[in-house]
This record gives structure tokens, C-alpha cells and sequence, in this order.
């Protein structure tokens, strides 16, 4: 090892470090994890000082108030030097502690786990070289036997290399950081001890344990298992070799145990069952020189033609990405936050995560298999700048081969593992072949995906992916693979939906084709984690660990806000692209999160023809777990609601139910549409949430009585006008501009929205600007009174033509003021954000009633999670603090809202038909103009949209825009409204 630097030097993935093995080996470690002492320097071969520091462990140093900062890139590199090479700047931090052997571990084997480290980590113990390791999400372990003295003192010493020739190959979309982000421990084991234990379990209640000591085994030594107490067979056609007195135990260290379960409880990511196997090695005398426990599942995963079956069943992929993420650590998560992840994503009706883009730790599998997600387990490769080069370099080819057999060695007794990932976005060359081959014929029991080998040609049969699993494909693309008639294999999307601001459109439409697309499996949201870090504005610094007044409910606290690309100082950068994720930094949901929760129901209802259906979609489950509450609401006539009992429905039966009668007991008879709810909650605690946690809230309209399905647009009603004589008493100014004292600024035309990040991105944003949709100038025409009312033409001209507004207002007897609409769109106005009214309140109201769509943000093509009901909030709550201000707080299907004070008083408005709308404190420009937050100075009164038309959000920032049918532009829009003070 001498002389060489071992971070410019792909070929070396690490030195003197112990193979990879699924041996859980924490229980019964000594931590070294705490304060330990530290040192940057500048580069890896510069001296070490004499001033040593300190910094928490584990805990990159980029957020522990160092001088070298996180630095955020996408697909670029930070820096210019290409592969192998690295900077001359290259941040490394020596971390040192002393620490104790106990002295009972005298002749025993002691090992060092590093958890983790980027990019390259070197080991000492009392000044002695231990061993190197890369890969800055796999555990490094090193046998320091020979180096620590056991019963006294020790020092060791971690030196981390922060950018090297791994960097290449670590290139993911995400913050880079440096330092070591998961434990520190020593273990001890028989110096002959369990090299490593591989389990395959199928549903059927087959097991297979295959047991290895590294060594042969000293005559008479043996290796026995148990499952839940009940002994395990020795597989003597396995241990029989040609000549008698040798077995292949002896002979090699290896054993194999099995078992055939009667009734076995099959795992599956909605039965988590799971059993307790033991695997202990013997001494010759019985006793016990080493034991590995597992908590193992019985499942089977295979590929049927093009379908992806679980214990034999097209199960859907419901999936999100997930990434390491802490606003306040950076990339060490605990195990409390890894659960509060993947119960949140349980919660909202997430099956499935890809373990975006390296392998997570071993806790995360614990959860996965305890709560009941399927994983696509990805290893650390994504060379996306250099992708092309690195694809086919033998000098890389080590590397390749280290993270995805490290992975594979580690990973492969989890049931939650279901399809193992070569990596990300690193093109595709000879060595993913190669890495192909070594997880087929170690792991012969789950498919192994790669999304660059599969992206050109999705029929072939010969690349290194048994899944076609793009990234952003549009559903018109994905439809056409599977209705042709050539499809080969299952097609899972790895990456869809992305979730940037305020994002998601059209995921019910994606779900419908899937659904109802054989061929068609599901995929993954791009992302879970909206990755801003929380940023001192004094400093400028990360807040860093232990911070605890930094934030609420997803926003940052005065003082505080969220940081993204560039707000470090660091250059290049790829901005706000690190915010897409379904939950805020803080991991409070985002709306879509609701979206995708009553996509992912696990009960359908329908109403037909004055009958109720549920339909069970779960795969392996009844209803037996859910408990429901009707709830029915029409406008007139409020909320009532009623117990509801769910029958028997096997997992993907059906059954008719009666309607809940009583609930239209003493409605007036024109009483309207009602809309009925079957609210479900959790009947007894799950895994993942106590009884009584909301899972759904399956809804259907009965209008008027009649049969109808789905909860679809209402007819147009007219708003009734005014009697005679009513015109007199509507205020207009010399502009012809309402005047009103409950409005600060009248209704006048809006075209426009503050873009979204997939408005600007998507390039819709651009088209406005040219349009000059940004900054209509109101052109007043004319003003005609007549006997009930005042009509007001004006004109807006825009570079695709001339905009005409007319606004007819008639004051009604109880004082209450009806306003009537009409814009056209000339041929060159297209793909508008909005045809609408924008007016502002006076100060007061800070809250909103409204009996429409909610109670969370809804838009046009993202409006699925939102049942119609009689809803109420805070004004500042109807507005979702997207990380980049931009558009927010809509609610759809609303058909009347009141904006109260809480002394009482405010103003109604009642409208023709359920409309768009959005009530916060935020101008569009004000939004627009802002960056972050707290730049944003929140108006006084309410800034109120009614829109006859909205454009849906799509997922434009990456991936398709929204679809036809959600955007609009030339033509006549006719909207009106009433507007009254209450
Ligand atoms: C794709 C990446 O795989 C993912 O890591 C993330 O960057 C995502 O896009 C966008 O946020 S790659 C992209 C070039 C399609």
C-alpha cells in the first residue's frame, strides 16, 4: 500500500477489509460512537496539526460548523477533474478517540465496523495502518486482533478523504457531504466463527439455510439451527461426499440446514409476518462458539412472463424513492427516523421503497421487513457525469463489482429485498455485465434491475435488467409498450411523478392506465425527502445537530430557513433541484401525500344504480383491519354521519353494501347532490400507526337521488340574479373598477400564476413571460348601466393578441353584490395558467369555510385526495410553503367559502359552479419574486382567486407536463360569483 494514494486508485476498493456477510453482529458490540476528536485539513497529505477539535460521531463534518460546507450537485460533478482524478483541494478529516477492550476479549477475534464513510476511509489503531475501505454506504470492517490490547487502552484513528475516484462513482443527485455517517463498533467473536449465513424461505414454507465458518471445521465441531424454538434438519445429501469419513462440514466450513413449515404465514408487504431462525456453531463439546439470529420472512418473488409476482400474485408497485436525509445531520438518520419515515410512507399508502441510490442501513431492511414494504435494494453506483467512459473502464470494474456484491452479501435475508438495483444513471457498459453476473448465480430467488440497461431497447431479453423500469416515461409511452404485443418483461417505473414544489399532476390518470394496463406493474415517486437544509441567516451556517427551535410543520422558523443549491456559497450548483420530494425537510406531508394516499386505497366504493359496492384491491388481505364511518354532506344541509360496517371481502372480491339510508333522514327534499364518504381508519394498531389512524376516505356523489359514479363535475347552476331595481348603490370607480368596503383591491382579470418549479422548468413559465401574461395592463372600455346593472368592458392587450373582460355587477336586495364574467381568449393566447378573478380583502379574516374539495391543496389534475365536504382552516394554513415560493393554496370543486374574522364578520362568496380557487396573504408576484421564505412579507388582507379555468401542476421539472384535458387557452370563459358580508 505504500507510496500509492489509495484515492486516486480505482482499482483498489479497499485493503485489508473483511468480506461482506449477513452475520448481524451489533448485539453484544461496544459503540464507539460520541465525541470524538477531529482535525480538517486541506488535502489527505498534508500534516496534521496540533489543535484538535471536536465533532459527533457519526456525523458528516459539513454540518458540525466546520469551514467546509455541504455543496449540492445533480448530475454534475463539483469539480472539473475527470475520473480517477480528484482535486487538490480535497477536505480530510482525521477523527481520533481513545477507546477500551474489554479484557474478557483476550484470545477472542476483534473486529472494527465503520458504518459508513464518504469517500474513502483509512483506519489506524495505535499508530499502526488497519486497513482502507470504500463505498460511502456499505460498513468497512477490519480484524484488528492483533493490533488493540485487549483489557487497555487504545486509539484509534479514522482518517476520511472527502473527494477521490469513488467520487465518480458517488455522483448521485443529493447534498455532498464528507465524514463518517453511520456507527462505530468493535465486536468479538470465536476466532472459528459463522463466516456468514444465507436463508431462502419460500411462501410455501420451504427453508434453506446455508451456513459458512472460514476454515474447515476442527473434527466433531457442528452447526445446528431453529425456527421459533423447533429444530432444523441437516441437509445429509448436502454433507455426504465420496469418501465416508469426510463431510462436507469438515471439509469446507459449510453446512445446510432446512425445514418444510406446515401452515406457514406468508411475508408480504401487507403481512409482514415474520419468524425468529437461529444458527449457532458448535464446539466439538456442544458448547456454543458462535450464534447468528434472523428475523425472516417467507415469501417468493419470480417473474412470470411480463408480470412480477409476490407469493404467486401481480402485486402493485406503489413505490417512492427514498434518500438519507436530515435537515439538521445531513445523511445520518437514526433508527427512530428511519421508522418515522417508513411509517409515514405506510400511512399514505406506500408499498414499496427504492433505496435511492445506495444501500441503506441495516436498520432500514430491519423496518422494512418488520413493517411490510418491498424494497428495490440499489447499490452505490452513479457515475452520471462521466457515465459513458466509466461504464466500460476495467480500471472501475472492481468497484463495480465490490458495492453490488457487498450489497447482495449483506442484504439477502431480507424478505423486504424483492429486487436488487446495479445503481443509477451510469449508462451502461461491460461492467454492470459483469455485476449481472455475479448477483445471478449468488442470488438466484429475486430479479436484478438497472435502468440504463434496459433504456434503449425495452424488448430486449439479453441486457443486464430482468425489469424494464424507466425513469419518467409518459404514460402514453408505457401504454404503447404493454398494448403492443411484444412486451418481454414486467415494466415498473424506478423513478415517475416528480415531486418538485408543487408537483404530482396527473398520478391518478397514471394510476388509472396502470390499473386498468395488464403488462403495467407501478413504480416509484421521485422523491421522499424535500432535501433543504436548515440554515442559520446570521451565519449562513447549517443550524447543525441539536438544534431545536428551528422549525414547524414544514416551515422554517424566523431566523432559520431552508437551504438549497447555492445558499452555501457552493458553486457549480443545481439550485432547488434537491427540494422534490412528498414531505417537507421536517418530514410533515406535503398534499400530494393525500393524493397518493386514496390512490393507493386499499378499498374501492362505487355507487350504481342506488347500490353501494366496496372492492377490496389489497392483494393477501380482508377488510378485517379497517373500521369505517359514513359521512354525508350536501351543501344545504351540513355534515351527518353514521357507523358504517364493512362486510367480508376477500383480497380482490368485491360486494355490495346498502346505502346508509338513515344518513337521508329529514333532508329538506331539495336538498341537492349529497356526497357520501366512507371515512377508514385503522381498526386495530398495525405496525406502522396505533387504531384510529386514518387510512382513506373513499368518496361517491349521488346526485339529486339519482344513480351516478365517481365524484365528477357538477352541473353548472345559476347563481339566482337580482330582482328589478336593483342597480343603483354599485360603486365604481372612474376606471370602472368595483368599489367595495370589504375589498382593498377589486376583481379585475388574473391569467396568471407564480410559476411553479414545473412551470419554469417545463419552460410554460417562459411562454406566459412572452405572452406578458406576467403583468396584464387593465385597459378600461367602457361602463354601461342599465336598469339592474353595470356592465364593464375593458381589454388586456398581450403579445398574442387582445384579451377581452367584461364584469356585470348587480347589487341584490339583501345587499349582497352578483358578479358575471366573460373573457375571450384570441387564437394566439395558448396554455394559460388561469382564466379567473383576483380580488383582495380588507385585514381581518383569518379563516376560511368552504364547502368543496379539501381539506388539502387541491389542483385540477392532482384533486383525487380531496372529498368534498364542509371544510374550515386558517387562512395561513390554506397556503403549502413550497421551498421555492411559488403557487400554492388551491382548493378545487369549491362551490362557496366564507372568509371570517375570528371577532366575528367577513364576507361570503357563493359560486355558479365548483370552482378553482385560492385564498392566502400572497400575491402571485410577491411569490414570484421571492426565493426563500422569509423574504416573503405576507399582505395583510387575503388574496382571493376564483378560476373558471386553472392549468394542472403536471411534473414538467422532470418528466411529462400535464395533460391535454388540463389546460386550456383560446375561447370564451364565462364564470360568476357572489359576494356578500356575513
Ligand atoms: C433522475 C435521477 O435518477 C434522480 O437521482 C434525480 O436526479 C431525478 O432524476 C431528478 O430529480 S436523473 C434525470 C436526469 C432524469
Amino acid at each position: 500500500m505504500t507510496g500509492t494514494r489509495p484515492w486516486e486508485s480505482p482499482e483498489i476498493t479497499g485493503w485489508r477489509r473483511l468480506r461482506r456477510n449477513a452475520v448481524d453482529r451489533r448485539e453484544g458490540s461496544v459503540p464507539l460512537d460520541g465525541d470524538w476528536r477531529f482535525q480538517l485539513l486541506p488535502a489527505p497529505d498534508a500534516p496534521l496539526g496540533e489543535e484538535w477539535s471536536s465533532l459527533v460521531v457519526p456525523g458528516p463534518w459539513t454540518m458540525q460548523g466546520t469551514s467546509d460546507l455541504p455543496h449540492y450537485t445533480n448530475a454534475q460533478m463539483p469539480w472539473p477533474e475527470i475520473p480517477p482524478l480528484s482535486p487538490a483541494a480535497n477536505p480530510t478529516g482525521v477523527h481520533e478517540r481513545d477507546f477500551d477492550v474489554p479484557a474478557d476479549w483476550a484470545g477472542r477475534r476483534i473486529v472494527l465496523q465503520v458504518g459508513a464513510a464518504e469517500s474513502v476511509l483509512i483506519a489506524e489503531v495505535n499508530g499502526r495502518r488497519i486497513g482502507i475501505g470504500k463505498d460511502s454506504h456499505l460498513a468497512s470492517e477490519f480484524d484488528v486482533t492483533d493490533t488493540v490490547r485487549a483489557g487497555g487502552r487504545n486509539t484509534l484513528r479514522l482518517t476520511v478523504v472527502k473527494w477521490s475516484d469513488a467520487s465518480h462513482i458517488e455522483d448521485q443527485d443529493q447534498w455532498w457531504h464528507g465524514g463518517i455517517t453511520r456507527s462505530v463498533l468493535l465486536y468479538a467473536t470465536d476466532p472459528l466463527h459463522l463466516a456468514d449465513v444465507h436463508i431462502t424461505a419460500g411462501h410455501d414454507g420451504s427453508l434453506r439455510v446455508d451456513c459458512q465458518v472460514r476454515g474447515p471445521l476442527p473434527r466433531g465441531w457442528y452447526i445446528t439451527g431453529d425456527l421459533d424454538g423447533t429444530a432444523l434438519a441437516q441437509d445429509t445429501e448436502f454433507d455426504r461426499v465420496n469418501r465416508e469419513d469426510d463431510r462436507v462440514s469438515e471439509f469446507l466450513g459449510e453446512a445446510r440446514l432446512s425445514a418444510r413449515v406446515p401452515d406457514v404465514r406468508p411475508w408480504s408487504a401487507e403481512t409482514p409476518f415474520l419468524y425468529g431462525l437461529t444458527v449457532r456453531l458448535h464446539r466439538a463439546d456442544g458448547s456454543v462458539a458462535d450464534t447468528s439470529r434472523h428475523r425472516i420472512g417467507f415469501r417468493t418473488v419470480r417473474i412470470r412472463g411480463r408480470d412480477l409476482l409476490v407469493n404467486g400474485e401481480r402485486v402493485f408497485i406503489r413505490g417512492v424513492n427514498r434518500h438519507d436525509f436530515d435537515p439538521l445531520t445531513g445523511r445520518t438518520v437514526t433508527e427512530a427516523q428511519m421508522r418515522a419515515d417508513l411509517e409515514t410512507m405506510k400511512r399514505f399508502g406506500f408499498n414499496a421503497v427504492r433505496a435511492a441510490h445506495y444501500p441503506n442501513d441495516p436498520a432500514l431492511l430491519d423496518l422494512a421487513d418488520e413493517l411490510g414494504l418491498y424494497l428495490v435494494d440499489e447499490a452505490n453506483i452513479e457515475s452520471h457525469d462521466h457515465a459513458h467512459e466509466i461504464a466500460d473502464d476495467p480500471r472501475y470494474l472492481p468497484a463495480f463489482l465490490d458495492r453490488v456484491s457487498g450489497m447482495v452479501l449483506r442484504d439477502k435475508n431480507h424478505p423486504s429485498v424483492i429486487i436488487w438495483s446495479l445503481g443509477n444513471e451510469s449508462d451502461y457498459g461491460a461492467n454492470h455485465d459483469a455485476a449481472y453476473g455475479w448477483v445471478r448465480r449468488h442470488d438466484p430467488t429475486r430479479p436484478i434491475q438497472y435502468e440504463g440497461a434496459a433504456k434503449t431497447d425495452w424488448f430486449s431479453t439479453t441486457v443486464a435488467s430482468d425489469i424494464v423500469c424507466p425513469m419518467y416515461a409518459s404514460m402514453e409511452e408505457i401504454v404503447a409498450h404493454a398494448t403492443s404485443g411484444k412486451q418481454t418483461k414486467p415494466l415498473i417505473l424506478c423513478e415517475y411523478s416528480h415531486a418538485m414544489g408543487n408537483s404530482n399532476g396527473t398520478l391518478s390518470d397514471h394510476w388509472e392506465a396502470i390499473e386498468s394496463t395488464p403488462g403495467l406493474q407501478g413504480g416509484f415517486v421521485w422523491e421522499f425527502w424535500d432535501h433543504g437544509i436548515l440554515q442559520r441567516l446570521s451565519d449562513g451556517r447549517p443550524a447543525g445537530p441539536g438544534t431545536t427551535d428551528g422549525f414547524t410543520a414544514g416551515v422554517a422558523a424566523p431566523g432559520y430557513r431552508w437551504a438549497y443549491g447555492g445558499d452555501f456559497g457552493d458553486t457549480p450548483n443545481d439550485g432547488v433541484y434537491c427540494a422534490d420530494g412528498l414531505v417537507f425537510p421536517d418530514r410533515t406531508p406535503k398534499p400530494a401525500m393525500y393524493e397518493h394516499r386514496e390512490i393507493a386505497a386499499p378499498l374501492r366504493l362505487t355507487y350504481d344504480a342506488g347500490l353501494l359496492r366496496v372492492d377490496n384491491r389489497q392483494h393477501f388481505r380482508d377488510l378485517s383491519w379497517l373500521a369505517g364511518e359514513w359521512e354525508l354532506s350536501a351543501e344545504a344541509a351540513g355534515t351527518r354521519t353514521a357507523p358504517a360496517e364493512l362486510p367480508h371481502v376477500p383480497p380482490g372480491g368485491h360486494a355490495d353494501i346498502p346505502f346508509p339510508r338513515e344518513l337521508l333522514d329529514g333532508l329538506p327534499t331539495d336538498h341537492g347532490a349529497v356526497w357520501l364518504t366512507l371515512r377508514l381508519s385503522t381498526a386495530v394498531d398495525e405496525p406502522w400507526a396505533p387504531a384510529g389512524t386514518e387510512v382513506c376516505t373513499p368518496q361517491v356523489l349521488v346526485p339529486e337521488g339519482r344513480p351516478a359514479r365517481g365524484t365528477g363535475a357538477t352541473p353548472v347552476r345559476r347563481i339566482p340574479t337580482s330582482g328589478p331595481g336593483t342597480s343603483a348603490g354599485v360603486v365604481l370607480d372612474a376606471e370602472g373598477r368595483l368599489v367595495s368596503p370589504l375589498l382593498t383591491a377589486p376583481p379585475v382579470l388574473s391569467l396568471w400564476r407564480a410559476p411553479t418549479d414545473n412551470d419554469l422548468l417545463g419552460g410554460v413559465a417562459e411562454h406566459w413571460h412572452r405572452l406578458g401574461l406576467d403583468d396584464l395592463v387593465r385597459e378600461h372600455v367602457s361602463t354601461d348601466r342599465h336598469e339592474d346593472r353595470v356592465t364593464v368592458r375593458c381589454v388586456y392587450r398581450t403579445a398574442g393578441g387582445v384579451v377581452e373582460h367584461q364584469q356585470a355587477v348587480s347589487r341584490l336586495p339583501d345587499g349582497g353584490l352578483l358578479i358575471e364574467e366573460t373573457a375571450v381568449l384570441p387564437e394566439g393566447v395558448t396554455d394559460v395558467a388561469r382564466v379567473g378573478t383576483v380580488f383582495e380583502t380588507v385585514g381581518g379574516p383569518e379563516r376560511m369555510e368552504w364547502f368543496g374539495q379539501g381539506p388539502w391543496e387541491t389542483y385540477p389534475d392532482r384533486r383525487a385526495g380531496g372529498p368534498v365536504g364542509h371544510h374550515r382552516a386558517r387562512i395561513t394554513e390554506l397556503f403549502t410553503p413550497y421551498l421555492r415560493p411559488q403557487e400554492s393554496g388551491g382548493r378545487s370543486g369549491v362551490h362557496a367559502l366564507s372568509l371570517l374574522s375570528d371577532t366575528g364578520g367577513g364576507l361570503s362568496v357563493r359560486l355558479d359552479a365548483p370552482r378553482q380557487v385560492s385564498v392566502t396573504h400572497h400575491r402571485a408576484a410577491d411569490l414570484a419574486a421571492a426565493a426563500h421564505h422569509d423574504e416573503l412579507v405576507p399582505r395583510r388582507g387575503c388574496v382571493v382567486h376564483i378560476d373558471a379555468m386553472h392549468r394542472g401542476l403536471g411534473t414538467a421539472s422532470c418528466g411529462p407536463d400535464t395533460l391535454p384535458r388540463y389546460r386550456s387557452g383560446p375561447g370564451t370563459y364565462h364564470w360568476s360569483w357572489l359576494l356578500r358580508a356575513v
